[in-house]
């Protein structure tokens, strides 16, 4: 049942109208401003208007303001749908004469925003860019691994190895620089420490910018979160550290993992 039911729906739509009114002619600033009058007030006037820190689930930027996603997004949708099916596959086919598990859906449900960086966002460090800090959720690892494998850089017997790296012939099981140096930059999955220190690197390199111990200007740090992971203390812990410092995280929750049963790598022509 509706706590605060709408006893006047006409009035409602007035006020609702009055504020498109000020969107339109004199802008979100201006909106915020009477809305954040109206509220004081009401306060001021005895109502009990409770704070919330929460806002509506929804996408931030309005539609019109959302400016047209640049490349060829059918050959990227394309790609995608290749490193999922070789994600699951490689999960699927290191299990066939093992009992060495894996995950498969949380990358399937991260991978357009794992694409998207890859594609549009992330920087490689070089001579003109420090290169960006990219923290994989532990259980994502298939995914990177299958788009690895369509650049050529991981060979089919080691996909088949996947979990199995203890012969030196194939791939951990999450993102592990010791185990893997030439592949992984941070070692993930023991939950809440991606979180953790991907808050305090990016707290640290601001830092040494501001100091001018180091010039970080322009790098990002990308940290995908698992949901559960975000209970850690770790995670709690220091992302309360990234609001205070305004700092800025962007996380995404996955998915909860799933087997499938056969399944054979995949790829593009000519990769
Ligand atoms: C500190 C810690 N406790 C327990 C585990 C065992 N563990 C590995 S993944 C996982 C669940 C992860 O869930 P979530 O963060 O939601 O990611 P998803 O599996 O959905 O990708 C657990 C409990 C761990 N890796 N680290």
């Amino acid at each position: 049942m509706d706590i605060n039911p709408d006893v006047d729906p006409q009035e409602t739509r007035e006020w609702l109208d009055a504020i498109d009114g000020v969107l339109e002619h004199e802008g979100p600033e201006r909106a915020q401003f009477l809305i954040e009058q109206v509220i004081d007030k009401a306060r001021r006037s005895g109502a009990y208007v409770p704070f919330s820190a929460n806002t509506a689930y929804i996408n931030t930027i309005p539609v019109d303001r959302q400016p047209h996603m640049p490349g060829d997004n059918a050959i990227e949708e394309k790609i995608r749908n290749y490193a999922r099916w070789n994600a699951m596959a490689m999960v699927v086919r290191a299990n066939k004469h093992t009992n060495v598990g894996g995950h498969i859906a949380s990358y399937a449900s991260a991978a357009t925003l794992y694409d998207v960086g890859y594609n549009h966002f992330w920087h490689a460090p070089s001579a003109d860019h420090g290169g960006d800090l990219v923290f994989v959720q532990g259980h994502s690892s298939p995914g990177i691994y299958a788009r690895a494998f369509m650049l050529g850089r991981l060979t089919v017997e080691q996909m088949d190895n996947f979990r199995q790296e203890v012969d030196g012939k194939g791939i951990s099981s999450y993102p592990h620089p010791w185990l893997m140096p030439e592949f992984w930059q941070f070692p993930t999955v023991s939950m809440g420490l991606g979180p953790l220190m991907a808050i305090y690197h990016a707290r640290f390199m601001k830092y040494l910018q501001d100091r001018s111990l180091a010039q970080t200007e322009g790098r990002k740090v990308w940290c995908f979160c698992g949901d559960g992971e975000m209970d850690e203390p770790e995670s709690m812990g220091a992302i309360g550290m990234a609001g205070r410092e305004m700092l800025t995280a962007r996380c995404e929750a996955t998915a909860r993992s799933s087997r499938s049963s056969r399944a054979t790598f995949a790829a593009p022509a000519g990769t």
